[in-house]
Protein backbone atom coordinates (compact mmCIF):
# COMPACT_ATOMS: atom_id res chain seq x y z
CA UNK A 1 0.00 0.00 0.00
CA UNK A 2 1.22 3.36 -1.04
CA UNK A 3 0.00 6.43 0.59
CA UNK A 4 0.46 9.67 -0.38
CA UNK A 5 0.33 12.19 2.73
CA UNK A 6 -0.49 16.15 2.15
CA UNK A 7 0.21 19.06 4.51
CA UNK A 8 0.76 22.22 4.19
CA UNK A 9 4.29 23.63 3.66
CA UNK A 10 4.25 27.33 2.28
CA UNK A 11 0.96 27.54 3.36
CA UNK A 12 2.32 27.89 6.97
CA UNK A 13 3.63 24.51 9.59
CA UNK A 14 2.42 25.14 12.33
CA UNK A 15 0.83 21.95 12.07
CA UNK A 16 3.90 19.72 11.10
CA UNK A 17 3.96 18.14 15.17
CA UNK A 18 0.61 16.58 13.76
CA UNK A 19 1.80 16.07 10.53
CA UNK A 20 4.51 13.73 12.03
CA UNK A 21 2.35 12.27 14.14
CA UNK A 22 -0.08 11.27 11.23
CA UNK A 23 2.64 9.82 9.02
CA UNK A 24 4.02 8.11 11.52
CA UNK A 25 0.41 6.30 12.23
CA UNK A 26 0.20 5.91 8.41
CA UNK A 27 3.38 3.94 7.99
CA UNK A 28 1.39 1.16 10.33
CA UNK A 29 -0.45 0.50 6.95
CA UNK A 30 2.49 1.20 4.30
CA UNK A 31 4.50 3.26 2.60
CA UNK A 32 4.32 7.30 3.30
CA UNK A 33 5.81 8.40 -0.25
CA UNK A 34 6.00 11.87 0.85
CA UNK A 35 7.15 11.82 4.41
CA UNK A 36 8.83 14.73 4.10
CA UNK A 37 5.83 16.96 4.49
CA UNK A 38 6.18 16.28 8.16
CA UNK A 39 9.73 16.71 9.13
CA UNK A 40 10.43 19.66 11.15
CA UNK A 41 13.39 20.78 10.00
CA UNK A 42 11.31 21.91 6.77
CA UNK A 43 9.99 25.68 7.49
CA UNK A 44 6.80 27.39 5.40
CA UNK A 45 9.96 28.19 2.92
CA UNK A 46 9.60 24.88 1.63
CA UNK A 47 12.94 25.30 -0.24
CA UNK A 48 15.65 22.85 -0.84
CA UNK A 49 18.99 23.77 -2.50
CA UNK A 50 18.97 21.28 -4.95
CA UNK A 51 15.17 21.14 -5.79
CA UNK A 52 13.26 23.87 -8.33
CA UNK A 53 9.62 24.18 -7.80
CA UNK A 54 9.29 22.49 -10.96
CA UNK A 55 10.95 19.15 -10.17
CA UNK A 56 9.33 19.04 -6.91
CA UNK A 57 6.04 19.79 -9.01
CA UNK A 58 6.38 16.64 -10.98
CA UNK A 59 8.54 14.42 -8.31
CA UNK A 60 5.18 15.05 -6.17
CA UNK A 61 2.82 14.17 -9.26
CA UNK A 62 4.70 11.34 -9.98
CA UNK A 63 3.77 9.29 -6.50
CA UNK A 64 0.44 11.01 -6.67
CA UNK A 65 0.14 9.06 -9.67
CA UNK A 66 1.86 5.75 -8.35
CA UNK A 67 -0.27 6.05 -4.78
CA UNK A 68 -3.30 4.16 -3.74
CA UNK A 69 -4.36 6.13 -1.22
CA UNK A 70 -4.11 10.36 -0.59
CA UNK A 71 -4.32 11.19 3.34
CA UNK A 72 -4.49 15.11 3.63
CA UNK A 73 -4.52 17.16 6.68
CA UNK A 74 -6.37 19.99 5.41
CA UNK A 75 -6.38 22.22 8.67
CA UNK A 76 -4.22 25.03 7.59
CA UNK A 77 -5.16 25.71 4.36
CA UNK A 78 -2.58 25.44 1.58
CA UNK A 79 -2.96 26.34 -2.00
CA UNK A 80 -0.54 22.73 -2.62
CA UNK A 81 -2.78 20.93 -0.76
CA UNK A 82 -5.97 21.77 -2.42
CA UNK A 83 -4.25 21.39 -5.96
CA UNK A 84 -2.80 17.71 -4.92
CA UNK A 85 -6.77 16.89 -3.69
CA UNK A 86 -7.73 17.84 -7.39
CA UNK A 87 -5.55 16.49 -9.30
CA UNK A 88 -5.84 12.94 -7.24
CA UNK A 89 -9.65 13.54 -7.65
CA UNK A 90 -9.25 13.38 -11.41
CA UNK A 91 -6.95 10.06 -10.94
CA UNK A 92 -10.09 8.84 -8.78
CA UNK A 93 -7.82 7.79 -6.08
CA UNK A 94 -9.07 7.07 -2.35
CA UNK A 95 -8.94 9.75 -0.39
CA UNK A 96 -9.48 11.42 3.22
CA UNK A 97 -9.26 14.55 4.19
CA UNK A 98 -8.74 15.29 8.20
CA UNK A 99 -10.22 18.55 9.12
CA UNK A 100 -10.02 20.12 12.99
CA UNK A 101 -12.82 22.20 13.66
CA UNK A 102 -11.16 23.51 17.22
CA UNK A 103 -9.18 25.30 15.02
CA UNK A 104 -12.00 27.82 14.77
CA UNK A 105 -11.72 27.62 10.83
CA UNK A 106 -13.96 26.56 8.02
CA UNK A 107 -13.45 24.18 5.83
CA UNK A 108 -13.16 25.58 2.31
CA UNK A 109 -16.46 24.13 0.48
CA UNK A 110 -14.45 23.16 -2.44
CA UNK A 111 -13.04 20.35 -0.12
CA UNK A 112 -15.99 19.65 2.13
CA UNK A 113 -18.41 19.90 -1.14
CA UNK A 114 -16.20 17.36 -2.91
CA UNK A 115 -17.39 14.55 -0.19
CA UNK A 116 -18.93 11.72 -2.32
CA UNK A 117 -18.68 9.47 0.71
CA UNK A 118 -16.90 6.74 -1.50
CA UNK A 119 -13.44 7.80 -3.00
CA UNK A 120 -13.78 11.69 -1.39
CA UNK A 121 -13.91 11.38 2.32
CA UNK A 122 -13.83 14.28 4.98
CA UNK A 123 -13.71 13.89 8.47
CA UNK A 124 -13.68 16.46 11.28
CA UNK A 125 -11.82 15.31 14.40
CA UNK A 126 -9.70 15.70 17.27
CA UNK A 127 -5.98 14.97 17.80
CA UNK A 128 -6.90 12.37 19.99
CA UNK A 129 -9.22 10.49 17.55
CA UNK A 130 -5.60 9.89 15.03
CA UNK A 131 -5.78 6.68 15.49
CA UNK A 132 -8.95 5.34 15.38
CA UNK A 133 -10.01 7.23 12.46
CA UNK A 134 -7.35 5.92 10.30
CA UNK A 135 -8.14 2.36 11.34
CA UNK A 136 -11.68 3.05 10.43
CA UNK A 137 -10.43 4.66 6.96
CA UNK A 138 -7.72 1.11 6.30
CA UNK A 139 -10.65 -1.50 7.28
CA UNK A 140 -13.03 0.20 5.21
CA UNK A 141 -10.53 -0.01 2.23
CA UNK A 142 -9.95 -3.70 2.76
CA UNK A 143 -13.62 -4.31 2.12
CA UNK A 144 -13.79 -2.71 -1.15
C1 LIG B 1 12.29 20.53 0.75
C2 LIG B 1 12.41 19.50 1.66
C3 LIG B 1 11.26 18.89 1.66
O1 LIG B 1 10.41 19.54 0.79
C4 LIG B 1 11.09 20.52 0.22
C5 LIG B 1 10.61 21.42 -0.81
N1 LIG B 1 9.19 21.55 -0.96
C6 LIG B 1 8.35 20.57 -1.26
N2 LIG B 1 8.74 19.30 -1.37
C7 LIG B 1 7.83 18.34 -1.59
N3 LIG B 1 6.50 18.54 -1.68
C8 LIG B 1 6.09 19.80 -1.61
C9 LIG B 1 6.98 20.87 -1.41
N4 LIG B 1 6.29 22.01 -1.39
C10 LIG B 1 4.99 21.66 -1.54
N5 LIG B 1 4.86 20.33 -1.66
C11 LIG B 1 3.60 19.55 -1.77
O2 LIG B 1 2.54 20.47 -1.72
C12 LIG B 1 3.46 18.60 -0.59
O3 LIG B 1 3.13 17.31 -1.04
C13 LIG B 1 2.37 19.21 0.30
O4 LIG B 1 1.31 18.29 0.53
C14 LIG B 1 1.86 20.43 -0.46
C15 LIG B 1 2.09 21.72 0.31
O5 LIG B 1 1.81 22.82 -0.48
P1 LIG B 1 2.12 24.35 0.01
O6 LIG B 1 1.40 25.19 -0.99
O7 LIG B 1 1.54 24.49 1.41
O8 LIG B 1 3.60 24.51 0.00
Amino acid sequence: MKVYFCGSIRGGRDDAELYQRIVRELQRYGTVLTEHVSSPELSDRGEEASATDRHIHDRDMEWLRESDVVVAEVTQPSLGVGYELGRAVTMKKNILCLFRPSSGRSLSAMVRGAEDGRLFLVKDYSEEQVEEILKDFFQRLDRK
